[in-house]
């Protein structure tokens, strides 16, 4: 059995999650087809646009970061963007048809001026008729509570890999902090956004090893970004072997089955798949994407360029919340 009574959670294990992984790609795909069926309409994707609203100058180490001030990768550090920015470009995210608007913050953990300010941010996106989504780093106490008051929906916090390859990524924090972090931001009552990243050299186990983790969470997270390394130099994993894009779907279908509810997001990485191949990311169960021309610092599809894309598969954005 894979689930609680509940259907939330349950207890899934490596060793399972591996055979999904090792089924011929077009049985898992079926399989994952299947699930999402039960769960979800057959034709809807989620857009979120992302904003940088701390850009660079991060004390982490994490190894795939542009961010991080101990790589020199030509991001240059800025301040926290004012708030009429943030707005300006959250209108105009709600005006190119995102649903939901995520802004993202180069700190290890906010300073408590900080989130007066991000949660005035909150407020302002989410009177604009957005979903609202921040991902500030580590939170200490009372400030999942201080966001959610703001109007935040959801925090994304990532376990980024498995717990046996996080420490070839990141030394200055541990996977309990990231544990600990996704905690009061569920006890706040704020949906959670945490997924990782494929592609930085970790085995299949250890994909595995990451959905497992994830779905083992206890209610799994709503919404799930799968990563694709987006390899920038400067950084230690700038030269890291490129991920069959093969082995890109399965990730997404594995993390399909394993969470059925969850909004399963292909996240970074879309540049370097073809449309055949993002053909295959939303039938392995992905349901969502980032939509607009930049991740955080990094480029992203054009947004015209998914509306054809979406018009050519017969999909369509998601425009209501489920
Ligand atoms: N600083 C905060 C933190 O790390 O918690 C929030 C922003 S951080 C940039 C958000 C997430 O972006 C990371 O957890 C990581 O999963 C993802 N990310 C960063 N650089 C990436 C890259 N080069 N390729 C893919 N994903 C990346
Ligand atoms: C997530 O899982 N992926 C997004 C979002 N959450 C914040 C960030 C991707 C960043 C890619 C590298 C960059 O653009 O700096
Ligand atoms: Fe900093 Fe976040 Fe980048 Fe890590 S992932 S270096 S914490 S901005």
């Amino acid at each position: 059995m894979n689930h609680t009574a509940s259907g939330q959670a349950g207890a899934w294990q490596v060793k399972d999650l591996l055979a999904l992984y090792e089924l011929p790609l077009p049985e898992l795909l079926y399989q994952a087809r299947t699930v999402h069926r039960e769960h979800f309409p057959d034709d809807t994707i989620q857009l979120s646009t992302l904003l940088s609203i701390k850009t660079g100058g991060c004390p982490e180490d994490c190894a795939y970061c542009p961010q991080s001030a101990r790589y020199e990768t030509g991001v240059q550090a800025e301040s926290l963007m004012p708030l009429d920015q943030v707005l300006a470009a959250a209108r105009a995210a709600k005006d190119k048809g995102a649903q939901r608007f995520c802004m993202g913050a180069a700190w290890r953990s906010p300073k408590p001026h900080h989130l007066d300010a991000v949660a005035e941010m909150v407020a302002g996106v989410k009177a604009l008729g957005l979903e609202t989504c921040v991902t500030l780093g580590m939170l200490r106490e009372g400030q999942a509570e201080q966001l959610r008051s703001a109007g935040l929906d959801y925090y994304n916090h990532n376990l980024d890999t498995s717990p046996e390859f996080y420490g070839n990524v990141i030394s200055t924090r541990t996977y309990q902090d990231r544990l600990d972090t996704l905690e009061r931001v569920r006890q706040a009552g704020i949906s959670v956004c945490c997924g990782g990243i494929v592609g930085m050299g970790e085995s299949r186990r250890q994909r595995a090893g990451l959905i497992a983790q994830l779905a083992n969470l206890d209610p799994y997270p709503e919404s799930v970004p799968i990563n694709n390394l987006v390899r920038v130099q400067g950084t230690p994993l700038a030269q890291a072997q490129a991920l069959d894009p093969f082995e890109f779907i399965r990730t997404l279908a594995v993390a399909r089955i394993a969470m059925p509810r969850a909004m399963v997001r292909l996240s970074a990485g879309r540049e370097t798949l073809s449309d055949s191949e993002q053909a295959l990311c939303f039938m392995a169960g992905a349901n969502s994407i980032f939509y607009g021309e930049a991740l955080l610092t990094t480029a992203n599809p054009q947004a015209q360029a998914d509306q054809r894309l979406l018009a050519r598969l017969g999909l369509r954005a998601q425009t209501y919340n489920v």
